[in-house]
Protein backbone atom coordinates (compact mmCIF):
# COMPACT_ATOMS: atom_id res chain seq x y z
CA UNK A 1 0.00 0.00 0.00
CA UNK A 2 1.28 3.00 -1.05
CA UNK A 3 1.30 5.91 1.08
CA UNK A 4 3.49 8.72 0.10
CA UNK A 5 2.10 11.74 -0.33
CA UNK A 6 -1.61 10.60 -0.27
CA UNK A 7 -4.03 12.71 1.70
CA UNK A 8 -5.06 10.41 4.91
CA UNK A 9 -7.79 11.85 7.39
CA UNK A 10 -7.56 9.97 10.55
CA UNK A 11 -10.78 9.93 12.86
CA UNK A 12 -10.77 9.85 16.08
CA UNK A 13 -7.86 10.84 17.98
CA UNK A 14 -7.40 8.35 20.85
CA UNK A 15 -4.98 5.46 21.02
CA UNK A 16 -5.59 4.11 17.69
CA UNK A 17 -5.91 7.28 16.14
CA UNK A 18 -2.85 8.63 17.66
CA UNK A 19 -0.88 5.67 16.55
CA UNK A 20 -2.19 5.66 13.12
CA UNK A 21 -1.72 9.48 12.91
CA UNK A 22 2.20 8.87 13.53
CA UNK A 23 2.75 6.04 11.25
CA UNK A 24 0.80 7.08 8.36
CA UNK A 25 2.90 10.52 8.84
CA UNK A 26 6.17 8.27 8.90
CA UNK A 27 5.08 6.72 5.86
CA UNK A 28 5.29 10.13 3.93
CA UNK A 29 1.19 10.76 3.93
CA UNK A 30 -0.29 14.42 4.02
CA UNK A 31 -2.01 13.45 7.60
CA UNK A 32 -4.92 15.47 9.04
CA UNK A 33 -6.76 14.19 12.19
CA UNK A 34 -10.40 15.27 13.19
CA UNK A 35 -11.76 14.69 16.68
CA UNK A 36 -15.73 15.52 18.06
CA UNK A 37 -13.62 16.72 21.50
CA UNK A 38 -12.34 20.43 21.63
CA UNK A 39 -8.98 21.60 21.41
CA UNK A 40 -8.73 22.33 24.85
CA UNK A 41 -9.67 18.76 25.59
CA UNK A 42 -7.60 17.89 23.20
CA UNK A 43 -4.61 19.84 24.77
CA UNK A 44 -2.52 17.27 25.85
CA UNK A 45 -1.64 15.60 22.72
CA UNK A 46 -1.93 17.86 19.63
CA UNK A 47 1.29 19.62 20.03
CA UNK A 48 2.95 16.14 19.18
CA UNK A 49 0.84 16.12 16.52
CA UNK A 50 1.92 19.96 15.30
CA UNK A 51 5.07 19.00 15.72
CA UNK A 52 4.82 15.78 13.03
CA UNK A 53 3.31 17.90 10.70
CA UNK A 54 -0.17 16.89 11.16
CA UNK A 55 -3.14 19.29 10.65
CA UNK A 56 -5.67 18.57 13.18
CA UNK A 57 -8.97 19.25 13.19
CA UNK A 58 -10.88 20.10 17.08
CA UNK A 59 -14.10 20.11 17.61
CA UNK A 60 -16.15 18.05 15.29
CA UNK A 61 -15.95 17.10 11.96
CA UNK A 62 -16.07 19.16 9.04
CA UNK A 63 -17.30 17.61 5.94
CA UNK A 64 -15.43 19.58 4.01
CA UNK A 65 -11.99 18.04 5.67
CA UNK A 66 -13.63 14.44 5.35
CA UNK A 67 -14.19 15.25 1.24
CA UNK A 68 -10.75 16.34 0.11
CA UNK A 69 -9.07 12.78 1.29
CA UNK A 70 -7.36 9.49 -0.87
CA UNK A 71 -7.87 7.43 2.53
CA UNK A 72 -9.82 7.57 5.78
CA UNK A 73 -8.38 6.01 8.82
CA UNK A 74 -11.53 5.17 11.41
CA UNK A 75 -10.84 4.87 15.18
CA UNK A 76 -13.20 1.83 16.65
CA UNK A 77 -14.81 4.05 18.24
CA UNK A 78 -16.44 5.75 15.58
CA UNK A 79 -19.45 4.60 13.99
CA UNK A 80 -19.54 4.21 10.31
CA UNK A 81 -22.93 6.08 10.39
CA UNK A 82 -22.01 9.07 11.69
CA UNK A 83 -23.21 11.65 9.18
CA UNK A 84 -19.74 13.00 7.83
CA UNK A 85 -18.35 9.33 7.38
CA UNK A 86 -21.51 8.06 5.98
CA UNK A 87 -21.36 10.68 3.20
CA UNK A 88 -18.03 10.21 2.36
CA UNK A 89 -18.68 6.39 1.97
CA UNK A 90 -21.18 7.60 -1.01
CA UNK A 91 -18.52 9.25 -2.57
CA UNK A 92 -16.42 6.34 -2.61
CA UNK A 93 -13.91 7.38 -0.55
CA UNK A 94 -12.14 4.41 0.96
CA UNK A 95 -12.36 4.11 4.59
CA UNK A 96 -10.19 1.26 6.89
CA UNK A 97 -9.94 1.02 10.42
CA UNK A 98 -6.85 1.31 12.52
CA UNK A 99 -6.44 -2.97 12.32
CA UNK A 100 -6.93 -3.08 8.54
CA UNK A 101 -4.34 -0.37 8.29
CA UNK A 102 -2.06 -1.86 10.74
CA UNK A 103 -2.69 -5.89 9.24
CA UNK A 104 -1.15 -4.45 5.63
CA UNK A 105 1.95 -2.78 7.28
CA UNK A 106 2.51 -5.87 9.92
CA UNK A 107 5.03 -8.52 9.59
CA UNK A 108 4.20 -12.23 10.67
CA UNK A 109 1.37 -14.36 11.62
CA UNK A 110 -1.96 -13.25 13.17
CA UNK A 111 -3.59 -14.77 15.68
CA UNK A 112 -6.64 -13.17 16.04
CA UNK A 113 -9.36 -13.46 19.16
CA UNK A 114 -12.73 -12.39 19.58
CA UNK A 115 -16.07 -12.62 21.27
CA UNK A 116 -18.30 -10.80 23.49
CA UNK A 117 -16.25 -11.64 26.31
CA UNK A 118 -13.66 -13.40 27.91
CA UNK A 119 -10.89 -12.19 24.84
CA UNK A 120 -8.38 -10.10 26.65
CA UNK A 121 -8.36 -13.18 29.24
CA UNK A 122 -7.80 -15.35 26.56
CA UNK A 123 -5.12 -13.25 24.34
CA UNK A 124 -3.01 -12.57 27.42
CA UNK A 125 -2.70 -16.20 28.17
CA UNK A 126 -2.42 -17.17 24.55
CA UNK A 127 0.17 -14.59 24.47
CA UNK A 128 2.23 -15.84 27.21
CA UNK A 129 1.80 -19.76 26.01
CA UNK A 130 3.47 -18.73 22.62
CA UNK A 131 6.04 -16.39 24.11
CA UNK A 132 6.89 -19.52 26.99
CA UNK A 133 7.80 -21.71 23.94
CA UNK A 134 10.23 -19.58 22.52
CA UNK A 135 8.09 -17.87 19.44
CA UNK A 136 8.69 -14.21 19.01
CA UNK A 137 5.04 -13.17 20.52
CA UNK A 138 3.49 -9.60 20.10
CA UNK A 139 0.36 -8.90 22.03
CA UNK A 140 -2.20 -5.67 20.62
CA UNK A 141 -6.04 -4.47 19.64
CA UNK A 142 -8.34 -3.94 21.38
CA UNK A 143 -6.29 -5.34 24.59
CA UNK A 144 -5.05 -1.78 24.68
CA UNK A 145 -1.89 -1.82 22.51
CA UNK A 146 -3.15 -0.47 18.75
CA UNK A 147 -1.73 -2.83 16.33
CA UNK A 148 -0.08 -0.44 14.22
CA UNK A 149 2.66 0.08 17.13
CA UNK A 150 3.31 -3.67 16.67
CA UNK A 151 4.33 -2.80 13.38
CA UNK A 152 8.22 -1.96 13.90
CA UNK A 153 9.07 -4.92 16.48
CA UNK A 154 7.43 -7.60 14.14
CA UNK A 155 9.39 -9.88 11.76
CA UNK A 156 8.45 -12.50 9.57
CA UNK A 157 8.55 -15.26 12.29
CA UNK A 158 6.45 -12.97 14.90
CA UNK A 159 3.42 -14.41 15.97
CA UNK A 160 1.22 -11.57 16.17
CA UNK A 161 -1.71 -12.05 18.93
CA UNK A 162 -4.37 -9.92 18.72
CA UNK A 163 -7.55 -9.18 20.71
CA UNK A 164 -9.86 -7.82 17.94
CA UNK A 165 -13.63 -5.91 18.66
CA UNK A 166 -16.77 -6.25 16.43
CA UNK A 167 -15.97 -2.10 16.09
CA UNK A 168 -12.30 -3.06 14.66
CA UNK A 169 -13.82 -6.12 12.38
CA UNK A 170 -16.34 -3.88 10.98
CA UNK A 171 -13.52 -1.94 8.71
CA UNK A 172 -11.51 -4.56 7.81
CA UNK A 173 -11.38 -5.56 4.40
CA UNK A 174 -8.05 -7.81 3.83
CA UNK A 175 -7.37 -9.22 7.19
CA UNK A 176 -6.16 -12.61 7.39
CA UNK A 177 -5.76 -14.72 10.57
CA UNK A 178 -3.51 -17.46 10.66
CA UNK A 179 -5.29 -18.89 13.49
CA UNK A 180 -9.04 -17.08 14.22
CA UNK A 181 -10.56 -17.72 17.51
CA UNK A 182 -14.27 -16.83 18.09
CA UNK A 183 -14.93 -17.37 21.98
CA UNK A 184 -18.57 -16.55 22.09
CA UNK A 185 -21.36 -14.19 21.15
CA UNK A 186 -23.89 -12.99 23.12
CA UNK A 187 -25.78 -9.47 23.14
CA UNK A 188 -23.13 -6.37 23.11
CA UNK A 189 -22.85 -3.06 21.90
CA UNK A 190 -26.42 -3.26 20.49
CA UNK A 191 -26.52 0.47 20.48
CA UNK A 192 -23.48 0.79 18.02
CA UNK A 193 -24.52 -2.11 15.74
CA UNK A 194 -28.34 -2.09 15.78
CA UNK A 195 -29.22 -5.87 16.44
CA UNK A 196 -27.87 -8.86 17.53
CA UNK A 197 -27.78 -10.20 13.65
CA UNK A 198 -25.34 -6.68 12.40
CA UNK A 199 -23.41 -7.50 15.81
CA UNK A 200 -22.74 -11.22 15.19
CA UNK A 201 -21.94 -10.68 11.27
CA UNK A 202 -19.19 -8.42 12.53
CA UNK A 203 -17.69 -10.99 14.58
CA UNK A 204 -17.92 -13.39 11.78
CA UNK A 205 -16.22 -11.41 9.67
CA UNK A 206 -12.85 -12.38 11.02
CA UNK A 207 -13.06 -15.61 9.13
CA UNK A 208 -13.94 -14.01 5.91
CA UNK A 209 -10.55 -13.89 4.27
CA UNK A 210 -8.89 -16.90 5.76
CA UNK A 211 -8.52 -19.85 3.36
CA UNK A 212 -8.07 -24.07 3.58
CA UNK A 213 -4.64 -23.91 5.19
CA UNK A 214 -5.72 -20.95 8.17
CA UNK A 215 -7.72 -22.13 11.40
CA UNK A 216 -11.20 -21.20 13.02
CA UNK A 217 -10.98 -22.56 16.71
CA UNK A 218 -15.39 -22.01 17.51
CA UNK A 219 -16.67 -22.48 21.06
CA UNK A 220 -19.13 -25.73 20.19
CA UNK A 221 -21.39 -24.83 22.70
CA UNK A 222 -22.54 -21.31 21.74
CA UNK A 223 -25.13 -21.39 18.96
CA UNK A 224 -24.23 -17.75 17.31
CA UNK A 225 -20.72 -18.87 17.36
CA UNK A 226 -21.76 -22.14 15.89
CA UNK A 227 -23.28 -20.45 13.02
CA UNK A 228 -19.51 -19.06 11.64
CA UNK A 229 -18.67 -22.59 10.56
CA UNK A 230 -20.57 -21.80 7.89
CA UNK A 231 -18.74 -18.72 6.68
CA UNK A 232 -15.34 -19.95 6.69
CA UNK A 233 -12.54 -21.97 4.11
CA UNK A 234 -10.22 -22.04 7.20
CA UNK A 235 -10.02 -25.80 8.95
CA UNK A 236 -12.56 -25.72 11.84
CA UNK A 237 -11.40 -26.79 15.24
CA UNK A 238 -13.95 -26.63 18.34
CA UNK A 239 -13.50 -26.01 21.68
CA UNK A 240 -16.13 -27.23 24.44
CA UNK A 241 -16.10 -27.80 28.52
CA UNK A 242 -19.15 -29.95 28.46
CA UNK A 243 -18.78 -32.58 25.78
CA UNK A 244 -16.40 -34.19 23.46
CA UNK A 245 -15.84 -33.17 20.17
CA UNK A 246 -14.78 -34.28 16.55
CA UNK A 247 -11.75 -32.54 16.40
CA UNK A 248 -9.48 -29.78 18.77
CA UNK A 249 -10.02 -29.24 22.84
CA UNK A 250 -12.27 -30.50 25.48
CA UNK A 251 -12.69 -31.33 28.87
CA UNK A 252 -12.58 -35.11 29.46
CA UNK A 253 -13.02 -36.90 32.36
CA UNK A 254 -10.86 -34.28 34.72
CA UNK A 255 -8.24 -33.09 32.38
CA UNK A 256 -8.24 -30.76 29.80
CA UNK A 257 -7.53 -32.59 25.79
CA UNK A 258 -6.57 -32.15 22.69
CA UNK A 259 -8.29 -34.04 19.77
CA UNK A 260 -5.42 -33.19 16.44
CA UNK A 261 -8.21 -35.11 14.23
CA UNK A 262 -11.51 -36.76 13.94
CA UNK A 263 -11.07 -40.37 14.90
CA UNK A 264 -7.24 -39.13 16.56
CA UNK A 265 -6.23 -39.85 19.94
CA UNK A 266 -6.96 -37.34 22.57
CA UNK A 267 -3.68 -35.58 23.95
CA UNK A 268 -3.95 -35.05 27.75
CA UNK A 269 -2.59 -31.35 28.51
CA UNK A 270 -2.94 -30.42 31.82
CA UNK A 271 -5.70 -30.87 34.98
CA UNK A 272 -8.73 -28.84 34.98
CA UNK A 273 -8.08 -28.39 38.56
CA UNK A 274 -4.63 -26.68 37.72
CA UNK A 275 -6.85 -23.89 35.97
CA UNK A 276 -6.14 -20.95 38.76
CA UNK A 277 -9.27 -18.48 37.80
CA UNK A 278 -12.29 -18.67 38.96
CA UNK A 279 -15.69 -19.42 37.24
CA UNK A 280 -16.51 -21.89 34.03
CA UNK A 281 -16.02 -19.19 31.47
CA UNK A 282 -12.52 -19.32 32.23
CA UNK A 283 -12.04 -22.91 31.74
CA UNK A 284 -13.66 -22.01 28.08
CA UNK A 285 -10.83 -19.21 27.55
CA UNK A 286 -8.36 -21.88 28.46
CA UNK A 287 -10.17 -24.68 26.33
CA UNK A 288 -9.68 -21.60 23.27
CA UNK A 289 -5.73 -20.92 24.18
CA UNK A 290 -4.90 -24.20 24.36
CA UNK A 291 -6.66 -24.84 21.02
CA UNK A 292 -4.47 -22.09 19.32
CA UNK A 293 -1.03 -23.33 21.13
CA UNK A 294 -1.68 -26.49 19.89
CA UNK A 295 -2.47 -25.71 16.33
CA UNK A 296 0.75 -23.68 16.88
CA UNK A 297 2.65 -26.46 17.68
CA UNK A 298 3.66 -25.76 21.49
CA UNK A 299 4.20 -28.78 23.40
CA UNK A 300 1.18 -30.06 26.26
CA UNK A 301 4.23 -29.68 28.85
CA UNK A 302 5.00 -25.63 28.07
CA UNK A 303 1.39 -25.20 27.98
CA UNK A 304 0.81 -26.59 31.83
CA UNK A 305 3.10 -24.84 33.00
CA UNK A 306 1.71 -21.65 32.30
CA UNK A 307 -1.60 -21.77 32.60
CA UNK A 308 -0.81 -23.23 35.86
CA UNK A 309 0.70 -19.81 36.61
CA UNK A 310 -1.24 -17.75 34.76
CA UNK A 311 -2.71 -14.66 37.13
CA UNK A 312 -6.49 -13.15 36.69
CA UNK A 313 -6.24 -10.16 34.21
CA UNK A 314 -6.74 -7.11 36.13
CA UNK A 315 -10.41 -5.82 36.27
CA UNK A 316 -11.64 -8.94 35.08
CA UNK A 317 -13.27 -11.42 38.14
CA UNK A 318 -9.64 -9.74 40.24
CA UNK A 319 -9.80 -10.76 44.31
CA UNK A 320 -9.33 -7.06 45.85
CA UNK A 321 -9.35 -8.41 49.82
CA UNK A 322 -10.92 -10.25 52.00
CA UNK A 323 -12.54 -7.81 55.04
CA UNK A 324 -14.43 -9.07 57.90
CA UNK A 325 -14.88 -12.13 56.37
CA UNK A 326 -16.07 -10.56 53.06
CA UNK A 327 -14.46 -11.46 49.79
CA UNK A 328 -14.49 -8.17 47.38
CA UNK A 329 -14.07 -9.26 43.66
CA UNK A 330 -13.46 -6.39 40.55
CA UNK A 331 -14.78 -7.57 37.68
CA UNK A 332 -15.63 -4.22 35.70
CA UNK A 333 -14.72 -5.52 32.85
CA UNK A 334 -18.03 -6.92 32.99
CA UNK A 335 -19.53 -4.29 30.62
CA UNK A 336 -22.38 -6.05 29.36
CA UNK A 337 -25.49 -8.45 30.17
CA UNK A 338 -23.22 -12.49 29.62
CA UNK A 339 -20.16 -11.14 31.21
CA UNK A 340 -22.10 -10.07 34.39
CA UNK A 341 -24.27 -13.16 34.60
CA UNK A 342 -20.77 -15.23 34.28
CA UNK A 343 -19.63 -13.20 37.26
CA UNK A 344 -22.38 -14.24 39.10
CA UNK A 345 -22.26 -17.88 38.35
CA UNK A 346 -18.69 -17.99 39.47
CA UNK A 347 -19.99 -17.84 42.93
CA UNK A 348 -22.42 -20.35 44.75
CA UNK A 349 -24.21 -17.80 46.35
CA UNK A 350 -24.10 -14.85 49.24
CA UNK A 351 -23.50 -12.34 46.76
CA UNK A 352 -23.67 -8.69 46.73
CA UNK A 353 -24.14 -7.35 43.21
CA UNK A 354 -22.75 -3.68 42.05
CA UNK A 355 -25.20 -3.21 38.90
CA UNK A 356 -25.45 -0.54 36.69
CA UNK A 357 -23.72 2.81 34.97
CA UNK A 358 -24.21 3.54 31.10
CA UNK A 359 -26.86 1.30 29.36
CA UNK A 360 -26.00 -0.37 25.84
CA UNK A 361 -29.82 -1.02 25.31
CA UNK A 362 -29.12 -4.24 27.11
CA UNK A 363 -32.09 -6.61 28.53
CA UNK A 364 -31.76 -7.02 32.07
CA UNK A 365 -34.41 -9.30 32.89
CA UNK A 366 -32.70 -11.98 31.52
CA UNK A 367 -30.36 -12.08 34.76
CA UNK A 368 -33.43 -12.59 36.88
CA UNK A 369 -33.70 -16.47 37.23
CA UNK A 370 -29.96 -16.43 38.43
CA UNK A 371 -30.00 -13.64 40.49
CA UNK A 372 -32.81 -15.16 41.75
CA UNK A 373 -30.81 -18.15 43.04
CA UNK A 374 -27.39 -16.14 43.99
CA UNK A 375 -27.59 -12.67 44.69
CA UNK A 376 -28.74 -11.41 48.47
CA UNK A 377 -29.23 -7.76 46.96
CA UNK A 378 -28.27 -5.72 43.75
CA UNK A 379 -26.81 -2.13 43.96
CA UNK A 380 -27.52 0.25 41.32
CA UNK A 381 -25.50 2.86 40.05
CA UNK A 382 -25.05 5.39 37.34
CA UNK A 383 -27.61 6.11 34.78
CA UNK A 384 -28.33 2.63 33.86
CA UNK A 385 -30.19 2.27 37.51
CA UNK A 386 -33.61 3.78 36.85
CA UNK A 387 -33.99 0.80 33.86
CA UNK A 388 -32.31 -1.95 36.37
CA UNK A 389 -34.34 -1.65 38.54
CA UNK A 390 -37.48 -0.94 36.29
CA UNK A 391 -36.43 -4.47 35.05
CA UNK A 392 -35.33 -6.26 37.74
CA UNK A 393 -37.15 -4.94 40.34
CA UNK A 394 -39.38 -7.31 42.65
CA UNK A 395 -36.52 -10.71 41.67
CA UNK A 396 -34.05 -9.01 44.53
CA UNK A 397 -33.92 -6.90 47.02
CA UNK A 398 -32.49 -3.56 45.47
CA UNK A 399 -30.65 -1.03 46.83
CA UNK A 400 -30.56 2.81 44.94
CA UNK A 401 -27.30 3.62 45.23
CA UNK A 402 -26.38 6.15 43.08
CA UNK A 403 -22.38 5.67 43.12
CA UNK A 404 -20.22 3.19 43.12
CA UNK A 405 -18.70 4.77 46.95
CA UNK A 406 -22.35 4.50 48.09
CA UNK A 407 -22.49 0.97 46.55
CA UNK A 408 -19.72 -0.29 48.41
CA UNK A 409 -20.56 1.28 52.15
CA UNK A 410 -23.90 -0.24 51.01
CA UNK A 411 -22.93 -3.36 51.09
CA UNK A 412 -20.43 -3.89 53.35
CA UNK A 413 -23.22 -2.92 55.76
CA UNK A 414 -25.31 -5.57 54.55
CA UNK A 415 -23.11 -8.59 53.57
CA UNK A 416 -22.03 -10.87 56.40
CA UNK A 417 -19.04 -13.47 56.58
CA UNK A 418 -18.95 -15.82 53.68
CA UNK A 419 -20.59 -13.38 51.30
CA UNK A 420 -19.12 -11.97 48.65
CA UNK A 421 -19.37 -8.42 47.56
CA UNK A 422 -19.45 -8.06 43.30
CA UNK A 423 -18.77 -5.48 41.31
CA UNK A 424 -19.76 -6.83 37.99
CA UNK A 425 -21.80 -4.19 36.63
CA UNK A 426 -23.23 -5.31 32.95
CA UNK A 427 -23.07 -1.76 31.46
CA UNK A 428 -20.41 0.30 30.12
CA UNK A 429 -18.69 3.09 32.71
CA UNK A 430 -18.67 6.54 30.81
CA UNK A 431 -21.61 7.87 32.97
CA UNK A 432 -19.54 8.09 36.01
CA UNK A 433 -16.07 7.35 34.88
CA UNK A 434 -13.16 7.23 31.84
CA UNK A 435 -13.16 3.94 31.19
CA UNK A 436 -14.00 0.37 32.47
CA UNK A 437 -10.24 0.36 34.07
CA UNK A 438 -10.67 3.69 35.88
CA UNK A 439 -13.72 2.07 37.54
CA UNK A 440 -12.18 -0.76 38.30
CA UNK A 441 -9.82 1.15 39.89
CA UNK A 442 -12.04 3.43 41.84
CA UNK A 443 -13.82 -0.07 43.40
CA UNK A 444 -9.80 -1.25 44.53
CA UNK A 445 -9.54 1.92 45.99
CA UNK A 446 -13.01 1.89 47.70
CA UNK A 447 -12.57 -1.34 49.17
CA UNK A 448 -9.01 -1.26 50.09
CA UNK A 449 -9.60 2.04 51.92
CA UNK A 450 -12.29 -0.37 54.26
CA UNK A 451 -11.75 0.00 58.09
N1 LIG B 1 -14.47 10.40 18.51
C1 LIG B 1 -14.73 11.28 17.47
N2 LIG B 1 -15.90 11.15 16.79
C2 LIG B 1 -16.84 10.21 17.09
C3 LIG B 1 -16.56 9.31 18.14
C4 LIG B 1 -15.36 9.43 18.84
O1 LIG B 1 -13.91 12.15 17.17
O2 LIG B 1 -17.86 10.16 16.41
C5 LIG B 1 -13.20 10.52 19.22
C6 LIG B 1 -13.30 10.76 20.69
O3 LIG B 1 -13.51 12.13 20.98
C7 LIG B 1 -11.94 10.29 21.19
C8 LIG B 1 -11.56 9.22 20.18
O4 LIG B 1 -12.49 9.31 19.11
O5 LIG B 1 -10.98 11.29 21.17
C9 LIG B 1 -11.65 7.86 20.83
O6 LIG B 1 -11.41 6.84 19.91
P1 LIG B 1 -11.81 5.35 20.29
O7 LIG B 1 -13.12 5.35 21.01
O8 LIG B 1 -11.72 4.53 19.06
O9 LIG B 1 -10.73 4.96 21.39
P2 LIG B 1 -9.19 4.58 21.34
O10 LIG B 1 -8.55 5.31 22.45
O11 LIG B 1 -8.61 4.71 19.99
O12 LIG B 1 -9.27 3.03 21.80
C10 LIG B 1 -9.60 2.04 20.86
C11 LIG B 1 -10.55 1.05 21.50
N3 LIG B 1 -11.78 1.73 21.93
C12 LIG B 1 -12.98 1.42 21.47
O13 LIG B 1 -13.16 0.52 20.70
C13 LIG B 1 -14.14 2.21 21.99
C14 LIG B 1 -9.89 0.39 22.70
O14 LIG B 1 -10.74 -0.63 23.19
C15 LIG B 1 -8.59 -0.24 22.27
O15 LIG B 1 -7.90 -0.74 23.40
C16 LIG B 1 -7.70 0.78 21.56
O16 LIG B 1 -8.42 1.37 20.46
C17 LIG B 1 -6.43 0.16 20.97
O17 LIG B 1 -6.74 -0.77 19.96
C18 LIG B 1 -11.43 -0.33 24.43
C19 LIG B 1 -12.90 -0.71 24.33
O18 LIG B 1 -13.69 -0.23 25.12
C20 LIG B 1 -10.81 -1.17 25.55
N4 LIG B 1 -13.29 -1.59 23.40
C21 LIG B 1 -14.64 -2.06 23.30
C22 LIG B 1 -14.85 -3.27 24.19
O19 LIG B 1 -13.87 -3.94 24.54
O20 LIG B 1 -16.03 -3.57 24.50
C23 LIG B 1 -14.92 -2.48 21.85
Amino acid sequence: MELKNKRVLVVGLGKSGIAAAMFLRRQGARVTVSDARSAVALAKEIPALLDAGIMVESGGHGLLTFRRQDLIVISPGVPLDTPEVKQVIGYGVPVIGELELASRFLKGRIVAVTGSNGKTTTTTLLGKILSESGAPTLVGGNIGRPVIDLIPESTDETLNVLEVSSFQLETIEQLRPWIAVVLNITPDHLDRHGSFENYAAMKARITERQQADDFLILNAEDKPTQMVAAKTKAQIFWFSSRRPIKQGTFVHGESVVFLPREGGKAEPILPVAEIPLKGSHNVENVLAAVCAARLAGVPAETIRATVASFKAVEHRLEFVRSFDGVEYFNDSKATNVDAAMKAVAAFPGGIHLILGGKDKDSDYTTMAPLLRERVKAVYTIGSAAEKIERELGGVVKMVEAGTLDAAVREARETATAGDVVLLAPACSSFDQFESYEHRGRVFRQIVEELG
